[in-house]
């Protein structure tokens, strides 16, 4: 049987995880090295130097492609890394797209690094004639989506996006955090490059930052292994390995990510001290239908408003003891976080307001455990 053939479960097991050959450790080993002695000049076995090649990232990278059901991956150090790298495969002279509603550092890395180089335009991507609007005007080189967006879980329709991308003869590109392979495969919805911020779901244990791109055409897999060579954000063979363990439970993580999700949303949406409640999965939801045909699940985000204003919602953030008040999410614990203060304070003000990223928001990342502790921690941190 095929590794291509096999269903997800057993996929993030097996990809990338054949027995070493000198030995048979069924774990791949951490091939903790910087460089690698050739036999004479330019005799060596594939790897010359670890920034360019390491064998644990290598066998990363095969499980992450398959996982995208693409040919190509390239593991970086952050998720901002390889942000970083596809933005600087931006022509010279080219314009960009961006969806309006993004993670904070995506939106500070192109409006204070990438902006004096690129004319950058942020764009409402769930709104189809505004993209083809903008798709015509501004002939980017690429335009690049969050789907569900971070922090208002806003879907887009990656298949009709894609499709006016070509339309245009611009590249789109999906960073597909929230979901993860299990629940959404934007390369199979015509998107051309999907990236993920492995510190969250992928790996999933919250004691790794990395990052990852995935794609089935070559000349972006060059030009971004070029540019990751020569700028050098690589994943270091520690981390590479500890993904790789994170990432074998990825399937029953997301699964039970979003049977507590689902529960803790009913409960916030029916509790009368919150104002609203955003999860893909409520009917309330505005991208509901979508959110049911183009993704596996709804994931384990949730973004919601309580009522009052920054006293209120600072005082039941300081109550919750199992929600842990930190930044980042995807990881078996669950976790909580002020958006306007944490994430996205570097958004613009006006674009905040605009977004209504309010003081009243709260984002939490619905982890793995018992989800009655779960509901009995916000219950008591609501009263
Ligand atoms: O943190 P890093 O690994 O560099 O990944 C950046 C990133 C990229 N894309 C999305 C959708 C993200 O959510 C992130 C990081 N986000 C957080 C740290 C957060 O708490 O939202």
């Amino acid at each position: 049987m095929k590794n291509k053939d096999l269903g997800f479960e057993s996929k993030v097991i097996h990809l990338g995880g054949d027995p070493e050959p000198h030995t048979g450790s069924i774990m791949p080993a951490i091939h903790q090295t910087s460089t690698y002695v050739q036999k004479a000049p330019g005799d060596h076995q594939g790897y010359e130097y670890s920034r360019s090649h390491n064998p644990t990232r290598d066998r990363l990278q095969e499980c992450l492609a398959g996982l995208e059901n693409a040919k190509y991956s390239i593991a970086t150090s952050s998720g901002m890394a390889i942000a970083t790298l596809i933005m600087h495969s931006v022509p010279k002279g080219r314009n960009v797209l961006c969806g309006d509603d993004v993670y904070g550092g995506m939106s500070r890395l192109l409006n204070r690094v990438f902006s004096e180089h690129y004319d950058i335009t942020f764009i409402n991507t769930t709104d189809l004639a505004e993209v083809e609007k903008y798709l015509k005007e501004k002939k980017p080189y690429l335009l690049w989506i969050e789907t569900p967006t971070n922090p208002l879980l806003k879907i887009s329709d990656i298949a009709k996006i894609a499709k006016l991308c070509k339309k245009y003869d611009s590249l789109l590109v999906v960073d597909n955090t929230f979901m993860s392979p299990y629940f959404q495969n934007p390369l199979d919805l015509g998107a051309d490059i999907v990236t993920h911020s492995l510190t969250k779901y992928i790996n999933g244990h919250s004691d790794v930052v990395g990052g990852a791109m995935m794609t089935n055409n070559k000349k972006i897999y060059d030009q971004i292994w070029f540019l990751q060579n020569s700028i050098g954000p690589s994943l270091s063979p520690f981390d590479s390995w500890l993904v790789l363990r994170g990432v074998k439970t990825l399937a029953v993580r997301m699964r039970q990510h979003e049977i507590n999700a689902i529960q803790v949303a009913k409960f916030l949406d029916s509790h009368p001290k919150i104002e609203k409640v955003i999860y893909p999965g409520l009917k309330s939801h505005p991208h509901h239908a979508l959110a049911k045909k183009q993704m596996r699940g709804f994931g384990g985000m949730i973004t919601f408003y309580v009522k009052g204003g920054m006293k209120e919602t600072k005082k039941f953030l300081t109550k919750v003891h199992l929600f842990k008040l930190a930044e980042s999410l995807g990881g078996v614990e669950s976790l909580s976080n002020h958006p306007a203060i944490m994430t996205h304070a570097s958004v613009p003000v006006e674009v905040r307001k605009k977004l209504n990223i309010s003081d009243n928001m709260v984002r939490i990342s619905v982890g793995i455990e018992n989800c009655s502790d779960l509901i009995d921690d916000l219950k008591n941190a609501l009263k």
